[in-house]
């Protein structure tokens, strides 16, 4: 692990102009890493760098060397621009295949791919994948919910590839089309790109009657593929920890947490060649967990969100995924919501929107579990609107 740690700080250092006087500033050279430890001395990379070296200064090698650009859904600004050479996407391809075996998919499995194709790296991530296992993919794409629902009946997929919140939408539409959702041939979903809670997962698995499975990745690191919850181990996800080295660091000082402790991931490449990521600050919350008996990959909880995600509402701190479950407990309510927080005077007003029928008991459960207050409104089902990809459910109009 050492070997390859240098290897990959050598190779971002020599390729890349701003990760050298990064180095350099910090006085350290990639000789300085001596022990695993050593790493911490190391300086961070963030978001921020890459809109800092935007669109090619964060390249490795000569753009000529790029066989294929992806970019990641920043909501605001410029996007990330993200390069792979031949080989990066020979790893890719390599690593969500991984991904899929480690789900329980088998080659000539049919694959529904409803991740969007294009400039996010969902659709091809898992199309390469798919096509590397051996798969019989359909590239479906997102959008066009009710073609695909006469595509998951008629060519009967084993696995369906998409956003939770998309997977949702399509067990709407099968319902809608007279056609019990657990009854298709679906038994694995491959679901990530977005944060949803446990409740949200098992409501998921009980609509669809499949294994709702995990999937953690991130364009600034090379797209899905980084890490997979598997069938017998559920709640957490298998961190490829042969190509990405992952730390866990206080999201206010960058101290590394004690062990197991809470904080933001942080992952450094180990093999990636276009576009080394040294420490990356990726913003998500979690924990490492020890690889299980007989195996060698570390472990990491699902998502507990993002650090930029945390609503501060009245002084109470909240992550949209705690709303989330309160809402999916109870039967009264869906798991169609959105949440608005906006400053009226000098109170902030926590408001949330769900679909679902009066009987429920969301606003005192918020006071009682989180000592919040919250108006809840209720309307019709199939009101809010509906997402082909990442859901977006917050709004905090203060910002
Ligand atoms: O979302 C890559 C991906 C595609 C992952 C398909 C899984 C499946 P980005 O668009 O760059 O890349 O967004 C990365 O999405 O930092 C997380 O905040 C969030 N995210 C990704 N996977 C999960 C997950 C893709 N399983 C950002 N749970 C990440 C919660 C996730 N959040």
């Amino acid at each position: 692990m050492l070997d390859a740690l240098r290897h990959a700080i050598a190779h971002a250092y020599s390729g890349t102009s701003y990760y050298r006087a990064r180095c350099d500033s910090a006085g350290l050279t990639p000789r300085d890493l001596r022990s695993l430890d050593d790493l911490r001395r190391f300086p961070f990379t963030l978001k921020s760098d890459f809109r800092d070296h935007y669109p090619f200064g964060m390249l490795a090698v000569p753009r000529e060397k790029l066989i294929r650009i992806h970019a990641s859904s920043g909501t605001t600004g410029k996007p990330t621009i993200v390069g792979y050479t031949r080989g990066d996407l020979d790893l890719w391809h390599g690593l969500v295949a991984r991904n899929l075996e480690a789900a329980g998919a088998r080659p000539g499995d049919l694959l529904h791919n409803a991740y969007g194709y294009g400039l996010f790296t969902g659709g091809l991530g898992f199309h390469g994948g798919a096509e590397r296992l051996g798969c019989t993919v359909v590239p479906a794409s997102g959008g066009q919910t009710e073609r695909q629902v006469q595509l998951i009946l008629d060519l009967k997929p084993r696995i369906l590839c998409c956003t939770p919140s998309y997977a949702l939408v399509l067990a709407e539409a099968l319902e809608r089309s007279g056609v019990d959702p657990r009854g298709t041939s679906l038994e694995i979903g491959m679901f990530g790109a977005e944060p949803w809670s446990d409740e949200m997962q098992r409501a998921i698995e009980q609509r669809l009657g499949i294994a709702a499975l995990d999937v953690y990745g991130l364009s600034e690191v090379l797209g899905p593929g980084v890490a997979q919850e598997r069938p017998s181990d559920r709640g957490a996800l298998t961190i490829w920890d042969d190509h990405f080295f992952p730390e866990v660091v206080d999201p206010a000082s960058g101290a590394p947490v004690g062990n197991g402790e809470i904080g933001e991931l942080v992952l450094t490449t180990l093999t990636k060649e276009a576009l080394p990521v040294i420490r990356y600050r990726t913003g998500d919350l979690t924990r490492l967990h020890p690889p299980r008996d007989g195996d060698t990959f570390r472990r990491m909880a699902r998502l507990l969100g993002r650090s930029d995600d945390m609503l501060i509402v009245r002084g109470v701190n909240i992550f949209p995924r705690q709303i989330e479950e309160l809402i999916l407990e109870d039967p009264a309510l869906t798991p169609h919501y959105r949440i608005d927080v906006r400053r009226e005077g000098t109170l902030d007003r926590l408001h949330i929107t769900v679909e679902g029928r009066e009987g429920h008991s969301l606003g005192h459960r918020m006071k009682s579990h989180y000592g919040l207050s919250a108006s809840v409104e209720i309307v019709e089902p199939g009101t809010l609107p509906r997402s082909e990809g990442k859901a977006k459910r917050v709004f905090d109009h203060r910002k």
